[in-house]
C-alpha cells in the first residue's frame, strides 16, 4: 500500500541533535572534500552528497549500530551517519594503507563491516539484491539485524530493483529500500527516464509499504525510518522508502551543470535542509552556542582524520593481488 507523505509524528530533541551533528559532519566533511580537490590537495573521484545530507542522517539515527548498510558511490552521507570511523574513510577514499579497506577499494568501494557498513557499490542497482541477502541471513540466524539498502532514483528503472523488492517481500525480509529521490540520474532529469509518478507507486506492485517522504524535513524522514526498522525488526518484512531531496551539485565533483535548469538550482536552495534542521533545533530552545560547540569539534575531527590520511603510507606492492581473490590462479 502506498501511503501519501503522512504529517510527521515528529522527534524528541535529543534524537533532532543526534540527526544533527551526523548531518552536520556530513555538511562539512563534504566541504573538506571539495575544498581539497579544488585546491589540488587530493586527487580522486568525488561525488558530492551536499543536498543529501539530513535524510542519510536521519535514517541511520533510526538504526542500531549493529544493523546493516549497503550504499552506492554517492554513499559517503551514508557511511558517516552509520559510524564508519573518519581516519579510516579518508585514508580509503585516499588509497592509503590505512583505509578501511587497506586503500584497495578507493572511494567508489567503501566496506567496514565492523560498524555494518558492508558493501559500496559503483554498479547502479546492484546493492539491492545483495541487502535482500544480508537481510536473509539476518532472518535465517535471528540475530535481530535490519539491513539498509540506499540508492537513487535512476536505480529504481533497473532489473535488479524489481528482483530485490519481490523477493523480499514474499520473504518478509527484514530490510529497507532506501530510495534517495535527487531528481537526477547523471545528467537525465526524472520524467526522462522513470515511467511511475512516483518511486513509491512501485512498492504497490511487490505488495510491500511504501512511503514518499520529504528527506529534506528531519522530523519526517526519522518518522519515515523509525516506523520502517520497527516493522522490519518485528519480522513483518521490508519497506520502500522514498526520501525527496534534490542534488544541489553536479553528478560529480568539477562536472558541469549547465543542463540542470536554474528553476531547478532555485528549488534546490530554497529546500536546503542543513538551515532548516538548525532552525528547528533553534527554536526548541537548544542554544546557537550548544550548536557551534557541535560545529568545531567536526572540525577539528575532520582536520584530524585529513592529516592521518595524508600522513599514510600508499599501501606495499606486495599488496596488490591480496585479498582480491579468494584463492590465486595457477597459470
Ligand atoms: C548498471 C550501470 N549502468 C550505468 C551506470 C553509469 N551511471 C553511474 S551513476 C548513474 C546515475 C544513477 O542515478 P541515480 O540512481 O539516480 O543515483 P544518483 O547518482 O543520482 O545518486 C549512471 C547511469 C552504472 N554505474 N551502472
Ligand atoms: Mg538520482
Amino acid at each position: 500500500m502506498t501511503q501519501a507523505t503522512s504529517p510527521a509524528v515528529g522527534c524528541d530533541t535529543e534524537t533532532l541533535l543526534a540527526i544533527f551533528r551526523r548531518a552536520m559532519l556530513i555538511h562539512r566533511n563534504d566541504e573538506r572534500f571539495r575544498s581539497l580537490l579544488m585546491s589540488g590537495g587530493i586527487r580522486l573521484v568525488y561525488y558530492p552528497v551536499r543536498g543529501q545530507e539530513v535524510l542519510s542522517a536521519a535514517m541511520m539515527t533510526a538504526l542500531n549500530p549493529d544493523d546493516y548498510l549497503v550504499t552506492t558511490y554517492r554513499g559517503i552521507h551514508d557511511q558517516l551517519s552509520k559510524g564508519i570511523p573518519l581516519r579510516q574513510l579518508w585514508a580509503e577514499f585516499t588509497g592509503k594503507e590505512t583505509g578501511t579497506c587497506k586503500g584497495k577499494g578507493g572511494p567508489m568501494h567503501i566496506t567496514d563491516p565492523a560498524t555494518g557498513v558492508m558493501v559500496t557499490t559503483g554498479i547502479v542497482g546492484s546493492g539491492l539484491p545483495i541487502g535482500a541477502g544480508l537481510a536473509l541471513s539476518s532472518q535465517m540466524k535471528g540475530d535481530g539485524r535490519v539491513t539498509v539498502v540506499c540508492f537513487g532514483d535512476g536505480a529504481s528503472n533497473i532489473g535488479a530493483f524489481h528482483e530485490a523488492l519481490n523477493l523480499a517481500s514474499v520473504w518478509k525480509l527484514p530490510v529497507i529500500f532506501c530510495c534517495q529521490n535527487n531528481r537526477y540520474g547523471e545528467h537525465t532529469p526524472y520524467a526522462q527516464s522513470t515511467s511511475a509518478q512516483q518511486i513509491a507507486d512501485r512498492g504497490v506492485g511487490y505488495n510491500m509499504p511504501a512511503v514518499r517522504v520529504d528527506g529534506n524535513d528531519a522530523e519526517a524522514m526519522y518518522d519515515a525510518a523509525k516506523t520502517a526498522v520497527d516493522r522490519a525488526r518485528s519480522g513483518e518484512g521490508p519497506t520502500l522508502i522514498e526520501a525527496m531531496t534534490y542534488r544541489m551539485l553536479g553528478h560529480t565533483f568539477g562536472a558541469s551543470v549547465s543542463y540542470v535548469p536554474k528553476a531547478f538550482q532555485e528549488e534546490a536552495a530554497r529546500a536546503d535542509p542543513m538551515p532548516r534542521i538548525r532552525d528547528a533545533l533553534l527554536k526548541r530552545g537548544v542554544t546557537e552556542a550548544a550548536l557551534i560547540d557541535i560545529e568545531t569539534a567536526i572540525e577539528r575531527d575532520i582536520d584530524d582524520a585529513v592529516q592521518f590520511a595524508l600522513d599514510s603510507a600508499y599501501p606495499p606492492l606486495g599488496e596488490l593481488r591480496q585479498d582480491v581473490l579468494a584463492m590465486e590462479i595457477s597459470a
